[in-house]
């Protein structure tokens, strides 16, 4: 007899997590938090989304804890992938499985009740992601967005917003509405072959300044032009991000946060080393106190309040 549901085949060309990552030389901080990270499945279990546009490899809370472990953090912040849609159970399974040590950030649809936000809170859910990078969904309206944004605020979540940075200007006045604290993935997306002194960066800039907007600075992977290999083979990797991940961690000490991105969806030109990951964070965060604040103390305000780390 064949089986009815049948496991979907991962996307052609997907490159799988790294299964075997460094151990860091930089020493994170105790009590640190990968803020941004997800879990894919596993599909046996929590089958993936009808509309996904994309079909990962396994990618399972154990999976995630290890290398929680591995590298030296404390806490996660699991955000709900695209490939899950609004079915929030695999990430609601791994926030419930930690053990308090860690928090989810999940896509709900618009008709969401206030039941279900109020058990999604109790799990451990502090916000929302807009997703509005087109190979990832289908355009959501904004009002839509709107209704969500409004239904959550009374919950004291953040809305996490994910964009190109050429739909900025698009989208900024729409952001700037929400009534709720905001929070950008990967910087925005900045094209780094671009001045980081330039028109595009510095109106990144000035709408997170304007706004109070929480940044992550995270993905010089997917950022990168340069890769991995950028100098004389030096384990110095993705060194065309710096600039522009320094700038941010700079002007905004207070409001960055930082994630590894495991299990790294939709890569198919290299997979990183995640440890090598983790060794990034000193070449923009330079100071000890810079490093506190973007690993731990920024996180545990936006995610533990009132915990200590
Ligand atoms: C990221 C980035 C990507 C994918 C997703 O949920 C997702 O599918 O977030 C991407 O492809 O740029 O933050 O993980």
């Amino acid at each position: 007899m064949s089986d009815p549901h049948p496991l979907a085949p991962k996307t052609p060309g997907w490159l799988d997590w790294c299964p075997d990552p460094s151990v860091p030389a930089f020493r994170l901080p105790p009590g640190a938090v990968d803020a941004h990270c997800h879990v894919f499945g596993p599909q046996a279990d929590f089958p993936f989304a009808p509309e996904r546009k994309y079909t990962p490899c396994d990618a399972g809370r154990q999976q995630l804890f290890a290398l929680r472990d591995r590298l030296g953090f404390a806490r996660n912040v699991v955000v709900q992938a695209t490939c899950h849609g609004a079915d929030n159970s695999a990430m609601v399974d791994a926030v419930r499985a930690s053990g308090g040590r860690a928090r989810g950030v999940a896509t709900v649809r618009p008709d969401v009740t206030e039941r279900e936000l109020r058990e999604l809170d109790a799990a451990g859910v502090r916000g929302v992601r807009f997703n509005f990078v087109r190979r990832l969904v289908d355009a959501s309206p904004r009002d839509d967005l709107a209704v969500i944004a409004k239904k959550i605020a009374p919950l004291g979540w953040h809305i996490v917003l994910y964009f190109e940075s050429a739909d900025l200007p698009d989208l900024e006045d729409f952001f700037a509405a929400l009534p709720a604290p905001l929070v950008i993935d990967h910087m925005g997306r900045p094209d780094v072959t671009r001045p980081v002194d330039g028109p595009e960066f510095r109106r990144f800039l000035r709408f997170v300044e304007a706004n109070d907007v929480w940044v992550k600075v995270t993905c010089p992977e997917r950022l990168s032009v340069g890769g991995p290999w950028a100098v004389d083979g030096e384990r110095h990797a993705y060194t065309d991000v710096v600039p522009f991940a320094r700038r941010v961690v700079e002007e905004f000490p207070d409001r960055v946060l930082w994630g590894t991105d495991w299990p790294h969806p939709n890569l198919t030109g290299h997979m990183p080393d995640d440890g090598l990951l983790v060794d990034h964070i000193p070449l923009f965060a330079v100071t000890a106190d810079q490093q506190r604040r973007l690993l731990v103390d920024n996180p545990m305000r936006l995610y533990w309040p009132g915990e200590t780390p």
